[in-house]
């Protein structure tokens, strides 16, 4: 069995993390099977071997980490076939769609709405400090991860922009992923690849969180996009 390893189940997601929604999505695209463990922060940064979530322990004691690394080594190891009708082109095409997903809407989408915004970080805070007796070391703890993760976004360049500016790039990756996904019914096209789980896991965490931002009125006017994560979340996850 795969061990896969998270931070922390939050909301309806499998993990606060979208990096580790994205493989266990991957993992039932491709029908592996998996334990899903969470590591928590501060213990988190001491196990992960690159200090960041996720990793796995393979069957045969293999440790991976990083998600599209982890994907492309079980793809070799499993012999799995999802991308395998793919030619260049497309690849190459998949491939610009994953660094605008995990290197742009991320940060644009995700993380300053979550971790930037005041009214947003209050409903995040409680969720992520559930189950915790509340106390100056805890909150001092939160107010740390808090800043450590502002400082990673203000150090890439969408954390120089406005914040109308950055809710204006986000929705214009919105606006594409839907252009390109048209009416069909994955990704790629007409068969399930592997991208689909990159672009679940962001749309999880769009379409499936408590906060509130022009950037997610923005997503629910995007029918197609909604549509199409209704329908993966209905198939792979009820
Ligand atoms: N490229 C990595 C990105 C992973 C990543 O950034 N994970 C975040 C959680 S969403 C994390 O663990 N951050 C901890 C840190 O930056 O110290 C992957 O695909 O696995």
């Amino acid at each position: 069995m795969i061990k896969v390893y998270g931070l922390a189940k939050t909301w309806d997601f499998p993990d606060a993390s979208p990096y580790v929604c994205k493989l266990v999505m991957w993992l039932r695209l491709a029908g592996l099977e998996y334990e899903l463990h969470y590591v928590p922060w501060p213990q988190m940064i001491e196990r992960a071997p690159r200090r960041s979530v996720p990793w796995i322990e393979d069957a045969d004691g293999e440790v991976i980490h990083d998600s599209q690394r982890i994907i492309d080594r079980l793809t070799a190891k499993r012999h799995i076939a999802l991308d395998a009708h793919l030619g260049a082109r497309e690849r190459a095409q998949m491939r610009a769609w994953q660094r605008l997903l995990e290197d742009h809407y991320y940060w644009a989408g995700l993380v300053q709405m979550r971790w930037v915004e005041d009214h947003n970080w209050a409903i995040y805070k409680k969720e992520l400090a559930a189950g915790l007796e509340p106390s100056p070391e805890v909150e001092r703890f939160f107010q740390d991860i808090r800043e450590y993760l502002v400082g990673e976004f203000r150090g890439h360049a969408v954390g120089k922009m406005t914040v109308d500016e950055v809710r204006a790039v986000a929705c214009e990756d919105l606006d594409a992923l839907d252009d390109w996904l048209g009416d069909n019914p994955w990704f790629m096209g007409t068969r399930p690849t592997s991208i689909d789980a990159v672009l679940y896991a962001c749309l999880l965490q769009t379409y499936a969180t408590p906060c509130t931002s022009p950037i997610l009125a923005h997503a629910r006017t995007k029918t197609r996009l909604e549509a199409y994560f209704r329908r993966l979340q209905a198939q792979y996850w009820s």
